[in-house]
C-alpha cells in the first residue's frame, strides 16, 4: 500500500491474519474497527476479542491503553492502535521522561514475542476540534514528538508509528470559501502552519495521516444537506475547480484532505480514515435502515478499489466506527453519540452487514457469545399507582440524569411513545444500570418490577436487560475527552445546490 508503510510489518500482519482467520474478503488492506468501551456494563475484553475474530476483523483502534483490553489481545494477532487520551497530552508534552514511561508501560509491556501486535500509537483524539477552544493546541505537537522519540529509543522506529487522529474540522473553515470544493482544500487557517509541521513530522517517521470522516454529521448538522450525497451512488457533483465528479461526501472529504496535504508539500502522504460510520438512534437520520445502507456501501466502496478522483485506483485504509453502542458517552454533540455501534451494547448485531465487501445482502455479523445478562426482569411504571404527573416527571428526570435516556430524545426510537412507556423506559434503564437492585425500582412508589418484556412491538424502541459485568478499572468511564465527534465539513453543498 502506497508510501509510508513498513512493508515487512504489513505483510507480516496480513500473513498472520490469513493463517489464523483465513482471507478477509477482497481487502488487501484489512478492515479496521474502532473499539470504545464507555459503557456502564462493558462486555469483557475476552468476549469482544473473540467476537472480532469470529467476524474476521484483524485491526482495532482503541481510545486508551487499558490493561485488561490489551491483555485480552495478547496472542490474537489482531493489529492494534493504542491511544494516549487528550488529558495526557500536556504531561506527555512537558517531559520526555513521561513519554518514555508511557511507551514502557503501554507499548513495551505488550510487545514480547506472541504478545500484542501494536502498530500505531494515537497521540490524542481530535485534539484540534473547534469545540475544544484551542485547549490542546500547544501540547499536541510536543507530545507527538516526545512519543516519537520514546518509540524510537525503545527500538520501534519503522515498526510502531505515532499518529494523531484528527477531526475533519482541521480542514477548511468559514474563512476559506474556496474550500467548499475538494480542489480548494487547505488546512484550517488558524492551525495551518502547525498542521504542516505535524505532517512533516509524521512523514519523517513513516507514519500515516489520520482523519475521521462523518457523512452522517454533514447530514444531521447542516440544514439542507442533500440526503443522497451522504450515501454513495445517486448524486453526482462537479468540482468547479478541477472538473472532477464526486458521488458522495466521503470521497469529497478525502480529496479535500489530499489537496490540503498536497498544498502543504506532502502529495503522497499515506492517509488512514480513523473513523467512519453511521448511528442508529437518537436522531431522525440515525436509523437502522440508513446505517445498514451506509455501512454496506462503505464496504462495497472499499472493495471496489476505485479510489477517489485525486487518488484513483487506490485502496482506502479505514477503521469503522464503531463496534458497540456506548451508553455513557457524552451526548453534547447529540443523542446519537451513544448509538454508533454495528452491535448493540450486548454484542448482538443490529442489521446485516457484509464485512467482506462482496455485497451479500443477508449476512448478519456474528454476535458475541457467552454474554452474561442480568435476570429477565424489568422495572416499569405501576399503572395501578395513582399517578401524579409532576411526581412522575420528577422521577423520570432523576432516572434520566443517572442513566441513558438518549432513545427518548426527539428523533430517538422511543420518542413517539406515550409518557408512561417513556417513563418506564427511563426507570428500567436506571434499574438495569444499578444491576437490578430492588431499591433502584421504587421511584416514590410509582414503579414495579415485571418479568414481561414491555418493549412496544411496533417500534424500534427496545427495553434492555443489563449485563452482569462490572468494569474492572475506571478506564473509559465518563472520559468525555474522547467522545466528541461533532463538527464536520459541508463540502460541495452549495455547489451541489446549483446542479
Ligand atoms: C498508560 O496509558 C494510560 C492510558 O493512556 C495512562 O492512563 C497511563 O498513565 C499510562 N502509563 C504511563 C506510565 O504513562
Ligand atoms: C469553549 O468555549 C465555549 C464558549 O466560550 C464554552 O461554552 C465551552 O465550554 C468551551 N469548551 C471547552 C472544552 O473549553
Ligand atoms: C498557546 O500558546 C499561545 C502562544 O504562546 C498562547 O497565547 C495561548 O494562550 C496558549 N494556549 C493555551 C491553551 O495554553
Ligand atoms: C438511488 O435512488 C433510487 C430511487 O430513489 C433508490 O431505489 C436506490 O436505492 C438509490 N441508490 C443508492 C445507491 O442510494
Ligand atoms: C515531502 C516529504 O518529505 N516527503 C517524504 C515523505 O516520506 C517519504 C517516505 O519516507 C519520502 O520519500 C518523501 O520524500
Amino acid at each position: 500500500m502506497k508510501l509510508c508503510r513498513n512493508s515487512v510489518a504489513l505483510v507480516g500482519a496480513v500473513l498472520i491474519s490469513w493463517v489464523l482467520y483465513g482471507p478477509v474478503g477482497s481487502h488487501s488492506e484489512p478492515l479496521g474497527m474502532n473499539w470504545g468501551d464507555i459503557s456502564r456494563q462493558p462486555l469483557p475484553p475476552e468476549i469482544v476479542v473473540r467476537m472480532l475474530k469470529d467476524n474476521g476483523i484483524t485491526r482495532v483502534k482503541l481510545f486508551d491503553a487499558d490493561y485488561n483490553t490489551l491483555k485480552a489481545l495478547v496472542g490474537s494477532g489482531i493489529e492494534v492502535m493504542v491511544a494516549a487520551p487528550n488529558d495526557l497530552l500536556s504531561r506527555l508534552a512537558s517531559s520526555e521522561k513521561a513519554a518514555h514511561e508511557w511507551v514502557k508501560e503501554n507499548v513495551t509491556r505488550y510487545t514480547f514475542p506472541g504478545g500484542v501486535n501494536i502498530k500505531y500509537v494515537a497521540v490524542g483524539n481530535e485534539p484540534f476540534l473547534i469545540a475544544y477552544n484551542g485547549t490542546y493546541q500547544n501540547v499536541t505537537f510536543p507530545a507527538l514528538k516526545n512519543i516519537q522519540k520514546a518509540l524510537s529509543d525503545a527500538g520501534y522506529a519503522g515498526k510502531i508509528f505515532a499518529t494523531v487522529p484528527f477531526n475533519a474540522d482541521v480542514l477548511c473553515g468559514a474563512q476559506v470559501p474556496e474550500c467548499i470544493v475538494p480542489s480548494g482544500g487547505v488546512f484550517r487557517p488558524d492551525i495551518a502552519e502547525l498542521m504542516a509541521s505535524i505532517t512533516a513530522s509524521l512523514n519523517q517517521t513513516g507514519a500515516p495521516f489520520c482523519l475521521n470522516i462523518y457523512p452522517f454529521l454533514s447530514l444531521a448538522l447542516s440544514q439542507g444537506f442533500p440526503l443522497d450525497y451522504a450515501f454513495f451512488g445517486n448524486s453526482s457533483l462537479v468540482d468547479s475547480g478541477s472538473n472532477a465528479v464526486y458521488h458522495n461526501v466521503f470521497d469529497a472529504s478525502y480529496d479535500t484532505l489530499v489537496q490540503a496535504l498536497t498544498r502543504a508539500g506532502f502529495p503522497n502522504m499515506h492517509i488512514i480514515i480513523g473513523e467512519v460510520g453511521w448511528p442508529t438512534d437518537g436522531d431522525g437520520h440515525a436509523t437502522i435502515a440508513y446505517a445498514q445502507k451506509f455501512n454496506n456501501q462503505v464496504m462495497t466502496h472499499l472493495s471496489e478499489k476505485k479510489g477517489t478522483p485525486l487518488r484513483p485506483n487506490q485502496e482506502f485504509d479505514v477503521y469503522l466506527f464503531g463496534l458497540l453502542d456506548e451508553n455513557l458517552k457524552s451526548i453534547d454533540p447529540g443523542s446519537f453519540e451513544r448509538h454508533w455501534g454495528i452491535f448493540y451494547y450486548d454484542g448482538q448485531p443490529k442489521y446485516p452487514l457484509d464485512f467482506s465487501g462482496q455485497g451479500l445482502s443477508n449476512v448478519f455479523p456474528k454476535a458475541a457469545v457467552d454474554v452474561k445478562y442480568l435476570e429477565k426482569k424489568y422495572c416499569v411504571v405501576n399503572v395501578n399507582a395513582i399517578i401524579d404527573p409532576d411526581l412522575l416527571a420528577k422521577n423520570v428526570d432523576y432516572a434520566c440524569q443517572r442513566t441513558d435516556c438518549s432513545a427518548l430524545q426527539p428523533g430517538g426510537s422511543c420518542y413517539i411513545l406515550d409518557d408512561n412507556i417513556k417513563a418506564s423506559y427511563a426507570f428500567n434503564n436506571y434499574y438495569q444500570f444499578n444491576y437490578q437492585d430492588m431499591y433502584a425500582c421504587n421511584f416514590d412508589g410509582l414503579a414495579i418490577i415485571t418479568s414481561t418484556n414491555p418493549s412496544p412491538s411496533d417500534t424500534q424502541c427496545q427495553f434492555q436487560i443489563g449485563l452482569n459485568y462490572r468494569p474492572k478499572t475506571a478506564s473509559g468511564v465518563g472520559n468525555s475527552a474522547t467522545t466528541f465527534t461533532a463538527f464536520v465539513l459541508v463540502i460541495l453543498v452549495s455547489s451541489f445546490l446549483h446542479f
